[in-house]
């Protein structure tokens, strides 16, 4: 796969290409990184990215022409067909596993980090394809946001985990969080863990997680049962283990 990025501070993105997973898989030919400073397609003498708006009003407004001229050489240097362009922004379509799963499939993908507070909507409208938030809160640029996306991508490229870790990534797809995990030693602070850990009995095993999982995810994303209960994923025993947790079951008051 890969992945060009437009942003004034390129080397924030060495967090990716130094370190960690996508750094091996980096080193493994599995993704390659191109980034392009829109400063080095400026205009004028000042090397302007950014302008006061039309209208008055706080912040700056990163200029069109920089930007159009950077996604065009991009585009120049890429292979075609043209890989599709995403702004990171809070103004964007929540980012999901299912769009990062869908993402991680294309051969290429444009992504641009803006600053500022705000991009010409001219340059959005005739040149972005799509924007992606990573959450309900604002950051100081779409570097971080643009790199949580990279990661999240890079990771599911075949051969990018090595084996143990793609099983735990299947267990994401069952649309529950994961419950508590334990390791030595048995007892930390006078805190035993569980004894079905330790008793070696797979089966009761497999069923406590599952249980601990789906108590997990009642607990602090009702929003994820929900979206189970509604595509036939939860089993009656599950909805027998849900009906019996009480803080699950206790409703929270004015509510
Ligand atoms: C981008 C926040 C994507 C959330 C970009 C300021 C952003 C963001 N998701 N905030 N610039």
């Amino acid at each position: 796969m890969r992945v060009d990025v437009v942003s004034i501070f390129p080397a924030m993105f060495d967090a990716l290409t130094e370190w960690g997973i996508t750094s091996r898989a980096l080193k493994r030919g599995l993704w390659e990184l191109h980034r392009w400073n829109p400063r080095d397609f400026a205009r004028d003498a000042y090397r302007s990215i950014d302008d006061r708006p039309f209208g008055g009003g706080q912040g700056m407004v990163m200029l069109a022409e920089p930007l159009a001229d950077t996604l065009a050489a991009i585009a120049a240097a890429g292979a075609s067909p043209r890989a599709p362009v995403i702004h990171l922004s809070p103004r964007g379509r929540p980012l999901d596993q299912a769009r990062v799963k869908a993402l991680s499939e294309l051969p290429a993908l444009t992504l641009l980090a803006s600053r500022y507070e705000a991009v010409d909507q001219r340059l959005l409208d005739r040149h972005v394809d799509e924007e992606i938030s990573i959450g309900d809160f604002v950051v100081s640029g779409g570097e971080l946001p643009a790199m949580m996306l990279i990661d999240s991508l890079v990771r599911l490229l075949p051969g990018a985990l090595n084996d143990a870790r793609s099983a735990v990534e299947e267990s994401f797809s069952t649309g529950l969080l994961e419950g508590p995990h334990y390791t030595r030693p048995e007892v930390f602070e006078g805190v035993t863990a569980p004894e079905v850990l330790l008793s070696g009995h797979h089966a009761r095993i497999a069923k406590w997680r599952h249980e601990q999982s789906l108590r997990v995810t009642a607990e602090r994303r009702m929003d994820l049962i929900a979206r189970a209960r509604a595509e036939g994923r939860l089993t009656p025993a599950d909805e027998r283990w849900l009906a019996s947790i009480p803080s699950v079951t206790e409703q929270p008051e004015n509510s």
